[in-house]
């Protein structure tokens, strides 16, 4: 990891449109740093409104109103939400989740990651609205997504009529409230099956609540499994819906896998392996699989040699000689950064850290690598890019 790059002048490779992104190298500011800045004004602008006129602003329609956004897993008891919040967030092998026990009451976890979040899992058994001593405001005043697990290798009839009350309940007092349904365990049926399951469900609940007026209620359906990636794959989708200005990041990762001839290009959440905005390619299962794998490497990689950053001894020893340079200048990044090549499809596939929480991961064509002086220094734009859009983004 962390690939030196000594003697060579990236320059020298430069042609066309692959100058835009090394501007930084002047005065002049990159189109990613100037919309950043526009952004930040914005954001600023609309903070002094709000701090002069007191007057309380409608917040964006899902946004949640404050502190941390919150995902609740509901559904039948047994349809897989501690499994699914186990595998996700606490690494559990999916085999493992066979000796989970009934939850019995609802389980509080708290995400520290590049954007602090809540999982709340509830008991299967429990209807919040018949029960008066849940105070329903609290528990969806700040709610980011509500989650509705069905078992799919089960009889769903019962789950889609419960999900149906609870919908109709929330649209007249949360409209904005995001719910996502999850037609969980599709591991083992066949996709002819998945699909007419799905198409099943759909009409039920779009019939139910169109007979009750509501139209276009934000209701979204996802195939999950917890022993494949769809898992991972739906939270993806859950957790973008969250985050600020998601069109700004998709930009960015798109724009630089037009300058470096990337296929594809996800920018994860390394610890659940969420990813949180990927470029406008068309998505593909399988290079989801190859990038998320690669991270698991890279993080054994690590836990086995050690992480960055660099003890004070191992950088004293690169400092010194031969080299007798800080190891800043020696190496293209300060943070965790590795490459591969697939030997099956012969496509380079790169991983670069963007802070503690967050790495970006790209896949390349297969004739990229002899550009890789200038990837690096457009891809270390962007993480800077990434860095600021989260500082400014941050809710303060
Ligand atoms: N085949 C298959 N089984 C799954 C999947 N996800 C969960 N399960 C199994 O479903 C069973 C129930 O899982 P739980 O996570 O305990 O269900 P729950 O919804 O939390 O149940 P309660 O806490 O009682 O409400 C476990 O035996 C899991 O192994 C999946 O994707 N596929
Ligand atoms: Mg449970």
């Amino acid at each position: 990891m962390g690939s030196p790059l000594r003697g060579r002048d990236p320059h020298s490779q430069l042609e066309g449109g692959d100058r835009i992104l090394l501007r930084r190298h002047s005065s002049v500011l990159s189109p990613a740093q100037l919309n950043l800045e526009r952004l930040y004004e914005q954001n600023r602008t609309r903070q002094h409104q709000k701090d002069g006129s007191k007057a309380t602003e409608p917040s964006t329609p899902g946004a949640p109103a404050k502190g941390k956004p919150r995902l609740l897993l509901m559904g039948q008891r047994r349809s897989g939400k501690s499994s699914i919040s186990s595998v996700v967030f606490h690494k559990l092998p999916p085999n493992e989740t066979l000796y989970l026990e009934s939850t019995a009451r609802i389980q509080k976890d708290s995400m520290a990651s590049f954007m602090d979040f809540q999982v709340w899992d509830f008991p299967g058994q429990i209807d919040i609205f018949d029960n008066p001593t849940f105070d329903i405001d609290a528990m969806f005043g700040e709610i980011g997504a509500l989650i509705w697990v069905i078992d799919a290798q089960d009889d769903y009839l019962e789950a889609v009529a419960r999900l149906n009350v609870t919908i109709l309940n929330l649209q007249r007092t949360y409209p904005n409230i995001k719910i996502e349904v999850f037609i969980h365990k599709v591991d083992g049926l066949s996709d002819d099956y998945k699909l007419d399951i799905q198409r099943d469900i759909t009409i039920r609940i779009q019939d139910e609540l169109s007979d009750h007026g509501f139209e276009n209620a934000p209701v979204t359906f996802h195939l999950t499994s917890i022993y494949n990636h769809s898992i991972f794959e739906a939270f993806s989708k859950v957790i973008q819906k969250l985050i600020p200005r998601l069109g700004s990041l998709e930009a960015m990762l798109t724009n630089l896998c037009r300058t470096c001839r990337f296929e594809k290009a996800y920018l994860f959440d390394v610890l659940s392996k969420i990813y949180i905005a990927t470029d406008n390619a068309p998505a593909d299962m399988a290079s989801y699989e190859i990038c998320s794998d690669y991270i698991d490497v890279i993080i054994d990689i690590t836990e086995v040699y050690g992480s960055w950053p660099r003890s004070k001894g191992y950088r004293e020893s690169l400092e010194g000689a031969p080299w007798n340079q800080k190891l800043d200048d020696q190496v293209a990044s300060n943070w965790a950064e590795s490459w591969m090549v697939l030997t099956d499809a012969n496509r380079p596939i790169m991983l670069r850290e963007v802070d503690k929480y967050l790495a970006l991961v790209a896949i390349m064509k297969d004739d990229s690598y002899d550009k890789i002086p200038l990837i690096n220094m457009n891809v270390e734009v962007v993480v800077q890019g990434l860095k600021e859009f989260f500082d400014i983004t941050k809710p303060k």
